[in-house]
């Protein structure tokens, strides 16, 4: 992205109100955590993908709960990323500001998001098949693997929603509604293949929102996408946060005079 392209989409964040953001693994990538579809996706001769599946777990319950606990292993100790703490403190800049993740890490609530929609779950909970209750677990290595319910011994799984399964209606509806209302959606760190999460630049652009792509490499959204930035989100978000603050003088929030949901170039 040029000089002038960066400088016009400043001056229009400078003006907006309403504004999220949707992540996905890559922007906790910087901070250690493997991508799903990357390189590093990979554990032991496993894809993601044959294990985020509640087949998998009804074939092998201890082999998706190890994958698990590994993941819990490498995410226990990280902290969140510039990329993170950029988005944390776009809530005092934007009046109106969401953070939609499909990730299920916990890092932009460590990184102080409060404002969060978790589309996928949350890896540090855990759900009885038989009863539903869920509760948190921090422990890791987990103490028993398969762990079970304490109350009534059943087995416990990820609260986490896999492959085929539905997401929460709730948080599905709040995050449609979101991206349909924002005048800008950035999209940050997803390959955009995942649904529902994949339809909601589409549903901010219908509502005539900007959307905002960065990334590594292009996806299947960046020829829709209004600006793409390629790079690590890590550096991309805090030149973009740099430059806004240069532009509205270091002012905690935009001026408040919103351009509309109509585009601007
Ligand atoms: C960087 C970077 C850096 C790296 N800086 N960038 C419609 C059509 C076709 C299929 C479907 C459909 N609707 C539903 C489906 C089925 C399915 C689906 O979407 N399949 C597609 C793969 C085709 N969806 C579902 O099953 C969903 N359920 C549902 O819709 O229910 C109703 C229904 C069911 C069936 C049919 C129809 C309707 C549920 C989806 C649940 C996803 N769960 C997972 C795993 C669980 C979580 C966990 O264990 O952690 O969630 S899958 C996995 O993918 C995980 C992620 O959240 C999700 C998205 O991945 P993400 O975040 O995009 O990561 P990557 O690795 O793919 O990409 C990383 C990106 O970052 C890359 O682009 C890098 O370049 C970039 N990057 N470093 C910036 N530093």
């Amino acid at each position: 992205m040029d000089d002038r392209e960066t400088a016009s989409l400043v001056e229009f964040l400078a003006g907006v109100r309403r504004v999220v953001a949707l992540t996905g693994a890559g922007i906790s990538a910087e901070s250690g955590v493997p991508t799903f579809r990357g390189k590093d996706g990979l554990w032991r001769q496993y894809r993601a993908e044959s294990l985020a599946t509640p087949e998998a777990f009804a074939r092998d319950p201890a082999l998706v709960w190890e994958w698990y606990d590994w993941r819990r292993g490498l995410i226990a100790p990280v902290g969140p990323n510039p990329g993170h703490a950029v988005l944390a403190a776009w809530e005092d800049r934007f009046e109106d500001f969401a953070v939609i993740t499909q990730n299920v890490d916990g890092l932009h609530r460590k990184a102080g998001t409060k404002n969060l929609l978790e589309l996928h779950g949350n890896i540090w909970r855990a759900r009885c098949t038989r009863e539903g209750t869920v509760r948190e677990i921090l422990t890791t290595p987990l103490p028993e693997v398969p762990p079970l319910c304490p109350d009534c011994g059943a087995l416990l799984r990820p609260d986490i929603v896999w492959f085929g399964e539905s997401l929460d209606p709730d948080v599905l509806d709040r995050a449609f509604a979101l991206s349909a209302g924002c005048e800008a959606l950035f999209v940050i760190g997803t390959s955009s293949v995942v649904q529902p999460a994949a339809s909601l630049p589409a549903a901010a652009a219908r509502g005539g929102a900007k959307v905002i792509e960065v990334n590594l490499e292009p996806t299947p959204l960046t020829p829709h996408a209004d600006h793409f930035f390629p790079g690590p989100a890590g550096q991309v978000l805090p030149l973009l946060d740099r430059r806004l603050r240069e532009r509205t003088g270091g002012g905690r929030r935009g001026s408040g005079q919103s351009n509309g949901k109509g585009r601007s170039s």
